[in-house]
């Protein structure tokens, strides 16, 4: 958890102009002005592997299950056909109580804390931003989550207790059976698949949130991919500056004047700006 801890320290700045350029305009922004993106990659120092990470990324070891490509194991059609693969790998994606949210996505929280989170919007399926304490009204879990269970026939919730009761079978190798609902749909978690649309919430908020009113964007541990949750940045405003926290560069950033890219692991850059502006790990 992150507090106040001394006092604004821009030594450092030197060394790392876009940190201390991002350190700025916190120290100064607004109620309410800033957005957070997040993606996987804020989550691997929480255990939770990202998909394109070569060789430690989901995607790589995905082999023995002889998909047609690495995608089709969250694509709804092929789920609907071949729901087995999914089952078999969900309890990788699924946070136990050992998994912790990380400083990242403490930072995030600690911007609500002070009132200048307008918005956190997150790819990410581990729940660790609710674990943090970001509110429900902050946060678009924009590929949703692993909370509760549906059928994808007849829409009926299901606990998602008995989902993972089902696949933990498959962790020890005794399960062969997915779960069916009592139509005879297939059970599967509240996260978005490829082919299914996104909740109405993301497309409502992200239409009013990227407006002139927003000091900056904050893009965190994600290979900007996926659509359209890849799109949000180009809707920020010219003057609206946006800054990617990143291992890696993605396709199509920096193009713009506005686009800041911090090159490196996104939880020490997070640990450099939160040093910058006094803000201490408990
Ligand atoms: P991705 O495509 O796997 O990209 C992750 C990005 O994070 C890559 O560009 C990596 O270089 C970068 N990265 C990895 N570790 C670090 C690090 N320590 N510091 C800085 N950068 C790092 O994942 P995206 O989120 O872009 O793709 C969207 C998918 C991934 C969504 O549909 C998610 O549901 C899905 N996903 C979520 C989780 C999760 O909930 N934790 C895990 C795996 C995949």
């Amino acid at each position: 958890m992150l507090t106040y801890f001394s006092k604004v320290n821009f030594s450092q700045c030197a060394s790392t102009p876009f940190i201390c350029k991002l350190s700025n305009i916190l120290k100064s922004a607004n109620q309410k002005s800033i957005i957070v993106l997040e993606g996987a990659g804020i989550s691997v120092a929480a255990g939770i592997p990202d998909f394109r990470t070569p060789l430690t990324g989901l995607y790589s070891k995905l082999g023995h299950l002889n998909l047609p490509n690495p995608e089709s194991i969250f694509d709804i059609e092929y789920f609907s056909e071949n729901p087995l693969p999914f089952y078999q790998i969900a309890h990788t994606l699924i946070p136990s109580s050992k998994i912790i949210p990380t400083p990242a996505h403490y930072f995030s929280k600690h911007l609500q804390d002070l009132g200048l989170l307008k918005r956190l919007y997150t790819q990410n399926i581990d729940g660790l931003e609710h674990q943090a304490g970001i509110s429900e009204d902050l946060l678009v879990e924009a590929h949703g989550n692993f909370r509760n269970a549906h059928c994808i026939k007849c829409s009926r919730d299901y606990p998602i207790s008995d989902f993972i009761k089902r696949i933990n079978k498959f962790k020890t190798k005794n399960g062969t059976k997915p779960l069916f609902c009592k139509c005879g749909g297939l059970i599967k978690p509240d996260v978005v698949f490829f082919g299914e649309s996104l909740p109405e919430r993301f497309f409502k908020l992200s239409e009013i949130d990227f407006s002139n009113d927003t000091k900056a964007i904050i893009v965190m541990g994600t290979s900007l991919q996926v659509q359209p949750f890849a799109s949000l940045i180009s809707y920020a405003a010219s003057n609206t500056p946006v800054f990617l926290l990143n291992k890696e560069s993605v396709e199509g950033f920096e193009k713009e004047k506005n686009h800041f890219f911090i090159k490196g692991d996104v939880q020490e850059s997070i640990n450099l700006v939160s040093n910058i502006l006094g803000w201490k790990h408990k």
